[in-house]
């Protein structure tokens, strides 16, 4: 799958409280971030599977304090979830440590984590139907329901301004100047892109310094490939990849939805004919996320769900085309091109976006 075996997954899993002998382990999935490996043991002769990843600490500075946001969420969901009878596969848990943690250190200082494999469902890459489009909207918009009344503090911000698109902007203005690897030239057009929308990069945080819409408990990593979808039902049932939940907008929730869920081309598509938002996925993204979040959002918060497709999927472009020029420190990378092929497609959303806003709009009316 996606990157080699790097570490001794045996070793790593000896910490934790898991019985049964070790079987084997490969990488698993295709994100972007983390190293993430599926573990088999053997329990009275079955084969059990569980998830481990190491904590990209190059990104995530502060694991500990992320693991504490995490536990915190996760124990919220299971709780609810049990007085609904219901817990099983429908929010990730957490394996501890033998002794009691909620991760483990390596020799090498990375930080470990353990969750129970989430069997007969998967994630998907790329959209195929509007039910997949509804079922994913569904179950991140009833995520941000479920933490609407998460005892404690505010969760902690395990990557600061993480979406704050002006901050992307600057940050890609950064890298322009410095232009460390000599690729700005390359990328003319895409910086030319970029510059023509800045304006837009803030209205969503200037609305919400201005109060008009309100901080809440999101997800901030909403693409399709991290909620789980069950091969029977076909329902969306468990959201993953938890380590940027804390205090957002949920029209970045909802924006990395339109733009991971609508086009039917993958991320990285070199053919950028193939690149479109496409208005029956739209369809399917709004019933789904206005089913379970339609409670309790604000008419100016719904206002703005064609938008915040449109700006997130700018932002990432913005990132991608960052990371190109910066010589791919951030975003795994399978070839020199990888992160200008991936702006790319996000800009062509953009524009196709773009061209359907107002149709987007009035679906939503
Ligand atoms: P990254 O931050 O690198 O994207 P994820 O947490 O999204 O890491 O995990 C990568 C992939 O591993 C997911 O897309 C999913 O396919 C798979 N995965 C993660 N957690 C589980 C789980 N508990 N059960 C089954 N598969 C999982
Ligand atoms: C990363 O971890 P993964 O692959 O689900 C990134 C997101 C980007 C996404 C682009 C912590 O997500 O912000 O939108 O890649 N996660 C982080 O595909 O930066
Ligand atoms: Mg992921």
């Amino acid at each position: 799958m996606s990157h080699e075996m790097k570490h001794d997954l045996k070793k790593v899993s000896a910490a934790f409280e898991i019985a049964g002998d070790f079987i084997h382990a490969e990488p698993y999935g295709s994100g972007h971030i983390n190293d993430t490996y599926a573990a088999s043991f053997s329990q009275g002769g079955t084969p059990v599977r569980y998830i481990f990843q190491r904590i990209n600490h190059n990104i995530f500075k502060t694991p500990p304090a992320l693991m504490e946001n995490i536990e915190r969420v996760t124990s919220h969901q299971q709780k609810k979830l049990a007085s609904a009878g219901d817990a099983s596969r429908k929010a990730l848990s957490l394996i501890k440590t033998r002794c009691g943690r909620a991760y483990s250190n390596d020799d090498e200082g990375n930080y470990w984590r353990s969750y129970i494999f989430v069997e007969k469902a998967k994630t998907y890459d790329i959209i195929e139907t509007p039910d997949q489009a509804f079922q994913a909207a569904r179950a991140f918009g009833e995520f941000q329901k479920t933490l609407v009344d998460l005892p404690g503090g505010r969760l902690l911000e395990t990557i600061p301004d993480f979406h704050n698109t002006p901050k992307r902007y600057a940050a890609l203005e950064e890298a322009i100047q410095r232009d460390v690897k000599n690729r700005a030239a390359e990328c003319k057009a895409e910086i030319e892109f970029t510059m023509k929308r800045k304006e837009v990069a803030g209205l969503l945080i200037d609305m919400c310094a201005k109060g008009e819409i309100p901080e809440r408990i999101t997800h901030n990593d909403t693409k399709l490939n991290n909620v789980m979808i069950d091969d029977t039902t076909n329902e969306g049932i468990c959201v993953i990849d938890l380590d940027t939940v804390m205090p957002g907008l949920v029209h970045y929730d909802f924006g990395d939805l339109v733009r991971t869920s609508t086009s039917p081309a993958a991320e990285d598509e070199k053919d950028l004919s193939k690149v479109k938002m496409q208005m029956n996925m739209f369809e399917g993204l709004i019933k789904g996320y206005l089913e379970s979040a339609g409670a309790f959002l604000t008419p100016r918060e719904k206002e703005y769900l064609p938008f915040a497709g449109k700006l997130i999927t700018l932002e990432i472009g913005v990132r991608f085309l960052t990371d190109f020029l910066m010589g791919d420190v951030y975003f795994k990378t399978k070839r020199p091109e990888h992160n200008l092929d991936r702006c790319r497609t996000q800009f062509k959303l953009v524009q196709s976006i773009g061209e359907q806003e107002d149709k987007m709009a009035s679906f939503i009316r």
